[in-house]
């Protein structure tokens, strides 16, 4: 199943395997850690310690995205993630900005932030795609179709995999007209937004086609909620916690990486640090 080594992502760290993105939410209410590194300190130590454990790239969020979340003000947002991006960029981390705003998006870069990671696609802030261009970054960018409060709703599909790709296409084409390069660009199907957990799987099953499109992958399982659906208790059927599932995360980010993701987005790092070493060692003896 191998798919080859992923294409490189051009300014961002090429060790010729799946990169792995560690999650830092300095948030109140993200589904599984918030309000674990709310304050600058602790999400700074939490930081440097994924780095340790083998993290790539570390992804700085100030906004949660969990279902019906209701959105930071702009200066909370702001407040959050800024100290915290300098701290870790200082500390010699790539480091991303996990955000929908323009504006936070181009502080982070000042901040020493590299990649925008943005949800929505650019579709939140008619802002972001042309802030990301003129500052010549990386772009992640996620298929999504509507903020928090609403995505629910809005899980509906007759067929998930062929529909998230016609709705990337016209992003992918918003982006690169807007100027970033498609070196840039990354994609994301973008796991439990506006999925239910039988999308969450035809998505994964079914990478070769997001593939298709032409640009990296990102890859972000870790700790959603269809992996607590899928280990529930046999006996009760109440789910997983879902800080509960960092094994299950791991064994997706072996897979992707085998399906030949660019990168993994993990909230623990060590585990999935090993495994796309794994894949990597295994593909090279398999060439
Ligand atoms: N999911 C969350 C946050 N940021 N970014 C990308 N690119 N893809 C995702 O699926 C994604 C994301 C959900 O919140 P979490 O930080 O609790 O995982």
């Amino acid at each position: 199943m191998y798919a080859g080594p992923p294409r490189a992502v051009t300014g961002l760290p090429t060790p010729g395997r799946c990169l792995v993105m560690g999650v830092v939410n300095v948030t109140p209410d993200s589904f599984s850690d918030g309000g674990l590194w709310l304050e600058p300190g602790p999400a700074i130590e939490h930081g440097l310690r994924l780095l340790d454990s083998g993290a790539d790239l570390l992804d700085v969020g100030g906004e949660s995205t969990r279902p019906g979340a209701v959105r930071p003000p702009v200066e909370d947002e702001l407040r959050r993630v800024l100290p915290v991006v300098r701290a870790l960029a200082n500390a010699g981390a790539t480091v991303s900005v996990d955000t929908m705003r323009a504006g936070v998006a181009r502080a982070a870069l000042d901040a020493g932030a590299r990649i925008v990671n943005d949800v929505s696609g650019g579709l939140a802030d008619p802002e972001m795609l042309a802030t990301v261009a003129a500052a010549g970054a990386p772009y992640v960018l996620m298929h999504w179709r509507g903020h928090a409060q609403r995505m629910e709703q809005r899980a509906e599909y007759d067929d998930v995999v062929a529909e998230v790709v016609r709705e990337l296409e016209p992003r992918v084409d918003a982006a690169v007209s807007a100027g970033i390069d498609p070196q840039h660009l990354v994609l994301d199907p973008g796991l439990g937004f506006a999925k239910q957990a039988p999308h969450n799987w035809a998505l994964l099953a079914r990478l070769e086609a997001l593939h298709a499109l032409g640009q990296p992958l990102l890859v972000a399982a870790s700790r959603k909620r269809f992996l607590g659906a899928l280990l529930a208790d046999p006996v009760t059927g109440k789910p997983r916690p879902t800080t509960c599932c960092d094994d299950a995360s791991a064994a997706i980010s072996t897979l992707a990486a085998a399906a030949g993701a660019w990168c993994v987005r993990v909230h623990e790092v060590a585990a999935t640090a090993d495994a796309v070493r794994v894949v990597a060692r295994w593909a090279e003896s398999s060439r």
